[in-house]
This record gives structure tokens, sequence and C-alpha cells, in this order.
């Protein structure tokens, strides 16, 4: 048996291996009335050898969902639903509504002139920018102006509110929220703008005008534990991504990444969650690696694949798919002419923060996967 394929053994020194008896069996049976229990019961079930994510990798094609997105806006109004979404449903997590780990996501749309009202909540939000025009978010005073491809941060504790300009066209955007793991924390509050919206306080896009001016910090003051930029335009990201890759190698595992950053600390721009956007060059195929962390990959450009634990998920433009924890992957770019870009959100902040945080390469066959 090959090392990284190895079955873990359950029948060895150290590991919970005890038969039952109708003595044991009537002994738990006490001990549950107690509501107690012999760990050697449970103990190779919630220490595993390695992590097993109960996600599957999944991917959510936009040519299948666009048009029932769409229809949603026929069927209810932001006022009745509060938010009109549609959430990406993993069949391993639907009893925690994730569409991978801890992480939820959804397709939120609304038409010119809609609005959907303020609220905040201890869980934290993040925007990607999708189609339409003229949408645009107030997040605690700052109104963004949404682009295609922008990524926007609604933090835990910030009052935020949506809407699409009359003159606009119907937009739709990708929502990613670290709800489910604010819950398994048992810490999520939820509350409605007493007025229903907030007033503007600053100027359009003041953060991104402010924070935004690469290698070059304001004198403004930030303590907050989050970045004090809402909004990471598509323009500057991708321009950072064609000088990194005119200049760099980049990863083997990744093609060129860039992470997003708190300006203030280099950090991750939020405390639970952080994103990346990468570049695949034409004709690139990464290697494999796995890692601990929950991984919801957005195609931004371009077109692929990715391998994902020995299965192929073709992916193209405005396709979401997922990577559980610990799966092995690496992504193709099939064009010989066109880059494929993607975005990518993760919970890598807690992974990290909390020390928690693995990697492994791909030892075998080259650092490629074989197809299962
Ligand atoms: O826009 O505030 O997809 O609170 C789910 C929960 C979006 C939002 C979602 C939310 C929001």
């Amino acid at each position: 048996m090959s090392k990284i394929h190895e079955n873990h053994r359950e029948d060895v020194a150290g590991r919970a291996n005890v038969e039952d008896t109708p003595e044991l069996l009537a002994y738990y049976d006490d001990l549950a009335k107690l509501q107690a229990g012999a760990l050697w019961t449970v103990a190779n079930k919630i220490e595993p050898w390695q992590p097993k994510s109960q996600s599957v990798p999944v991917v959510w094609r936009y040519d299948d969902l666009r048009a029932h997105v769409l229809r949603s806006v026929e069927l209810v109004t932001p006022e009745k639903a509060g938010r009109r979404v549609i959430y990406l449903n993993n069949p391993g997590r639907q009893d925690v509504s994730a569409a991978v780990g801890w992480l939820y996501a959804g397709l939120q749309v609304m038409n010119p002139g809609e609005k959907a009202g303020a609220h905040r909540h201890s869980a934290s939000a993040v925007r990607f920018i999708m189609e339409g025009s003229g949408a645009y978010t107030v997040v605690d005073g700052h109104k963004m102006t949404l682009g295609r491809n922008d990524f926007v941060l609604t933090p835990n504790g910030t009052w935020h509110e949506h809407a699409v300009d009359p003159d606009g066209t119907p937009c739709i955007w990708q929502d990613g929220l670290d709800i489910p793991f604010v819950n398994a924390m048992e810490a999520n509050f939820y509350e409605v703008h007493p007025n229903g919206t907030e007033p503007v306080a600053f100027p359009v896009d003041d953060m991104t005008k402010t924070w935004g001016n690469p290698g070059l910090r304001p004198s403004a003051d930030w303590s907050k534990p989050y970045s004090p930029m809402f909004k990471y335009e598509w323009g500057p990201t991708y321009a950072a991504l064609l000088k990194y890759a005119e200049s760099s190698e980049g990863s083997v595992f990744d093609g060129h990444l860039l992470e997003y950053v708190n300006p203030a600390t280099n950090g991750p721009v939020m405390p639970t969650m952080g994103a990346s956007m990468q570049r695949l060059a034409p004709g690139l195929h990464t290697r494999a690696h796995r890692h601990t962390g929950s991984y919801l990959y957005h195609c931004a450009k371009g077109s692929g694949h990715s391998i994902i634990d020995g299965k192929r998920f073709d992916w193209s433009e405005r396709d979401i798919f997922c990577v559980p924890s610990w799966a092995w992957h690496e992504h193709v770019n099939g064009s010989d002419s066109e880059d494929a870009v993607l975005f990518c959100l993760s919970d890598l902040p807690v992974m990290r923060a909390l020390g928690l945080y693995r990697e492994q390469a791909y030892a075998e066959n080259d650092g490629y996967q074989p197809l299962v």
C-alpha cells in the first residue's frame, strides 16, 4: 500500500479496540441514562487520524443556476425575503446550510430600483460581484459602487444595506459568510436597523481611495480587527496579477496567487475569512497538494478544470466550486491562449490564528493525482 493512500488501521496500540460484550453493552446503557459515555466507544470517531471532511467537492455551474436566480425576482421581493438569495447547499453540510466546511455562500439578485434594508449580525460577509450595473452597498455609512469581480467586505457587526440604482440593470453577486462557523461557536446575534436604512456618512468609495494605494499607507488611524478598506477592485487586482506573473515563476501548487490583505496590518482582511485571487497562465497544470481549511473558488475569468481527490471538475467563468479540508487538489488551465483567474474565499485566517493550518504536497506520480 502506498504511503499516501495508506489505510490507517484501528487495531494498533493506543487506539480504541474494545469488543462489545453483554456486560459492556449494559454498562453503556447505564452511563447513557446519566448523560455520560465511555470514551473508547467514540474515540476513533472523534479523534480521526486526519481530518475527515463532511463536505463533498461540488461545482455549481452558473449556466444551470442563473435562470433560477433570476426567477426568484418574480417570486419574492427583497422586503419580504430580507435578502433575496439562492444559497449553495453542499450535500454533506445541509444540516448547517454550508457551501463547504463552515462557510456559507449564496447568489444574491437585485433589480434596478430595489433595496434590501439595513441589518447587522455577528457573522461577517463578503460579496463578489458577478454581473449587472448600478449596484451599491452601504457598510457602516461607507457607500461603495459594485463593479464586476470587485471583492467587498461586510465585517462582523457592521450595518449594511444593498441596492441597485433605478437606471441600472439586474445585478447578481456571490455572498460569502461565516454563518455556519459563528453558529457552531454559538455566538450569532442579528439586528434589524431601527430606521430600516442608514445614512451615507462618507464620500462614495472613500475607503478604497484612502487605503487602496499600493505600497502607500495613509496617516489615518485604524484599530479595528478587520481591514479599513471594504472594497478591493478588480482592475488593480488583475493588473497586479499580470505584473507578478511577468516577474516571478509563482507557486507550483497555485500559479500566481495574491492574498487580499488588510492594508493597516498586512494580515487577513477579517479574522474569520480571507480571500485570494490567483492567475493560472495558459496551459498551466499545477501540482497537487492538500491543506486544512475550507475553500470556495469562483472562476472570475477563463476556464479550466480542477482535480479534487482524484475526480475531475470542469469550470468556466462564474462557476463556483469547493475544495473541502484536507482534499488533494490541482488546477488546470486547459486553454493555451487565455489565462484563467480564480477568486477563492476561505477560513484560512481561522486555521492560521488557531495553529490548525497544515499542508502536504502530493509526493507520488510526479506530483499529479491519478484520476479515479
Ligand atoms: O446580505 O446581509 O446571503 O445577512 C445571507 C445572509 C446575505 C446579507 C446572505 C445575509 C446576507
